[in-house]
């Protein structure tokens, strides 16, 4: 197949999961066109079945608002008509499926017919895709769209509370390439941030309000006062300066690293002991399936998706969100060392059930489903 892969070029969340959707299947010999704003940064290297598509948007003084989605649309029926592609996957609703509709829209004027397949990966329904300035229009393309599938389980069902869908939604839920995210040898890496052989915290994620980061760090606040443990904090993002000041005021930065954005969070990941997701709302999580890869056991809250990944008291333990007392509770039962191995062993086994090769052909079904039909 000829796929179009439209996402944004991020470090975690849909722009993950669609780049390694789209390396995935070059391997297995499909050709996949990445049309997007700038490159992805897990596209840094040579295959000959992946191609990418800057999306340029012109400037203009009368623009105060860049029109993104029309330079989308347009871009994406260039890419349609110059590379004869078969179907178009977008990633994250707004505004993607709406770009995408309009370009299906154009291309059907010309006698070309190219389906849409919308993954919907979580804010784009749950935070933002439901305020009355976007829904109608997530509603209307997520309809028109002619294949529809969600992260997890619980997203399908959010997707049917808020929106009036008309269109099956099927799961298809994230995946891990376990050959990438493994637990590696960094002991020197270990060794400079533990010298004196403390327990390791991890916390991923794009430091947005909905990842309550202030509950990872209460949480790490507390265990300190009872255990020789460190914390250390990867990624950036709006709430980084608020936290930092946080982590100020409570006196602990001495006892805290702030990594700023990764690439390589494998190797972060392979040192730690415990991984801390304490999120509003999570439609999957994939930072949680990328630490238990690792072998590192989970604190997460109960929100969304997460109990479809983590396994109370077998993978980690759940909370009500904000329930920091719960969460050190749990915590210091994992990092106990009777239990902690037992906690790595589950993460691996839980890990390997969304392995990218079991992932992977649910995609190509579903595309194939849709050009069968439409
Ligand atoms: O986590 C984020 O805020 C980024 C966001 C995104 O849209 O890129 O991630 C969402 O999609 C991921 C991939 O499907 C999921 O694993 C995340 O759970 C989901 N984030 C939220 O629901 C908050």
């Amino acid at each position: 197949m000829k796929i179009g892969i439209v996402c944004y070029p991020t470090f975690g969340g849909s722009g993950v999961v669609a780049t390694e959707l789209g390396k995935a299947l070059a391997q297995n010999g499909h050709q996949i066109h990445f049309i997007t704003y700038q490159q992805p940064p897990r596209l840094d290297f040579f295959n000959e079945n992946v191609f990418y598509h800057e999306v340029n948007i012109p400037a203009y003084p009368l623009f105060q608002f860049p029109p993104y989605e029309t330079a989308l649309a347009s871009e994406m029926v260039n890419v349609v008509l110059n590379e004869n592609v078969d179907l178009l996957h977008v990633h994250y609703a707004i505004p993607h499926a709406s770009a995408a509709y309009m370009a299906k829209m154009i291309l059907r004027s010309q006698g070309r017919h190219v389906p849409v397949v919308t993954t919907l990966h979580g804010t784009d329904i749950t935070l933002v895709g439901k305020d009355a300035s976007y829904e109608p229009v997530v509603t209307f393309s997520i309809n028109e769209s002619d294949g529809v599938t969600a992260v997890s389980e619980n997203l399908r069902q959010d997707t049917y509370a808020h929106f009036n869908i008309t269109r099956e939604v099927e799961v298809i839920p994230n995946f891990i390439d376990l050959t990438r995210f493994k637990r590696q040898n960094k002991d020197h890496f270990k060794t400079a941030i533990c010298p004196n052989g403390e327990k390791l915290v991890v916390h991923t994620s794009n430091f947005r309000r909905v990842k309550r980061i202030d509950d990872a760090v209460m949480t790490f606040y507390h265990l300190r006062q009872q255990i020789p443990v460190k914390l250390l904090l990867a990624g950036d993002g709006p709430e980084r300066t608020r936290i930092q000041q946080l982590c100020r005021e409570l006196g602990i930065s001495d006892d805290v690293r702030f990594l700023g954005k990764l690439d390589a969070v494998e190797e972060i990941l392979s040192v730690a002991d415990l991984f801390l997701m304490p999120s509003e709302n999570e439609s999957f999580g994939l930072a949680a399936l990328e630490a238990l890869a690792c072998e590192v056991p989970l604190i997460t809250s109960n929100a969304g998706g997460l109990p479809e990944l983590n396994i109370q008291g077998v993978t980690g333990f759940l909370s009500p969100v904000g329930d920091v007392a719960d969460m050190v509770k749990n915590a210091l039962y994992i990092l106990d060392d009777e239990n902690l191995p037992r906690f790595k062993e589950n993460a691996l086994a839980r890990a390997r059930e969304f392995e990218l090769s079991k992932i992977l052909p649910m995609y190509e079904q579903h595309y194939e489903r849709v050009l069968a039909t439409n």
